[in-house]
């Protein structure tokens, strides 16, 4: 593996400003997994990664637990579609793990195939985060009229409250019309729509407190009740959200700090459940231990008014419109 560049050298001639902005933030990434690993082994990059291909790849971000938590079947699903792969060696307590080939030139080609190449999920397609989407005034007029609301109910060990719609959790199916949304939300989703077009009027808004330690089950928001679109705003402290992709058993850990705001469509929506563990700290990509905070999220969806879904996902679906095409 190549000793990393700086990432102040990356030409961002010929990119958009966006595209400089996540050029750089992956490099940085990058750059920190690196810097993780001569930290963990206590010795230069230089000594840890031959200038030449060799057999053995390592693999940054990915290990039992924390982030990139994952299994050893599912790394091996990944890399089983390549020759020669010779076994998968997942580390505990080390942010990194590797892969074990027969030769050097089956290597070189899992590596030419993966490495720099998004990953499907994150590649802005289907998730989007966008940082300090909320201003540090606005978050704080936002928790001050939160907190000041009385209409609270208790769901597990967080609180909630609904606006616009209520939501059964028994039956895990939107209710009555409720609450009618408060302003500072109207103005939040003017913004969104500006920067996504595509994103339609919300109907339904949750309010949730979580206390320290605690979090949310697994789950996708239900296909029949909500459409196609699920927006969550995080305020007061970041949390980490575990995503499992429902078909593969693939698991990402997403980093969402507060004030900003995270879209969630078509694979992101349906096709992978996600759950913010109950525990008081979060393991980072970078090694660190994060304490967590209290938090306050909003999410936002839309009503689907005949409580029919129409993805491409039946048999993840609860209400698909190709199960009663099938039934009538
Ligand atoms: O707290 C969050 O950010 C997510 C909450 C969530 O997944 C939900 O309400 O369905
Ligand atoms: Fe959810
Ligand atoms: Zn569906």
């Amino acid at each position: 593996m190549p000793y990393p560049i700086s990432v102040s050298a990356i030409d961002t001639t010929l990119l958009t400003r966006n595209e400089a902005r996540k050029l750089r933030r992956l490099e940085l990434k990058k750059y920190q997994a690196y810097e993780i690993i001569a930290k963990f082994e206590g010795t230069s990059l230089e000594q840890l990664f031959s200038p030449e291909p060799t057999r053995y790849l390592c693999l940054t971000n990915l290990c039992f637990g924390g982030v990139g938590g994952i299994t050893t079947e599912q790394v091996s699903e990944i890399f089983n579609t390549f020759d020669g792969l010779a076994g998968i060696r997942l580390t505990h307590g080390k942010p990194y793990s590797f892969a074990l080939f027969n030769s050097t030139a089956s290597a070189l080609h899992a590596r030419e195939t993966l490495h720099n190449k998004p990953c499907e999920f994150l590649n802005g397609k289907v998730l989007f985060i966008e940082f300090e989407f909320i201003s540090v005034e606005l978050e704080k007029s936002i928790l001050q009229d939160i907190y000041s609301n009385t209409a609270w109910i208790s769901v597990q060990d967080r609180s909630v409250i609904h606006f616009g719609y209520s939501f059964n959790y028994d039956s895990n199916e939107v209710g009555l019309p409720s609450l009618q949304f408060p302003p500072y939300v109207n103005l939040l989703l003017e913004k969104i729509r500006k920067l996504y077009p595509f994103i339609s009027n919300m109907e339904q808004l949750t309010v949730q407190h979580y206390p320290i330690g605690t979090g949310i089950p697994p789950h996708v928001d239900s296909h029949s009740s909500f459409g196609p679109i699920v927006l969550a705003f995080s305020l007061e402290s970041p949390v980490i959200m575990e995503f499992k992709n429902l078909q593969t058993g693939v698991i990402v850990n997403i980093d969402l700090p507060e004030r900003s705001l995270m879209i969630l469509k078509d694979e992101a929506r349906y096709t992978w459940s996600h759950a913010i563990r109950a525990r008081k700290s979060d393991l980072l990509e970078d090694g660190r231990v994060r304490e967590r905070n209290k938090r306050v999220s909003l999410t936002l969806r839309t009503i689907n008014p005949e409580r029919i879904c129409y993805c491409k996902w039946p048999n993840l679906c609860d209400r698909n419109i190709a199960h009663l095409k099938k039934d009538s």
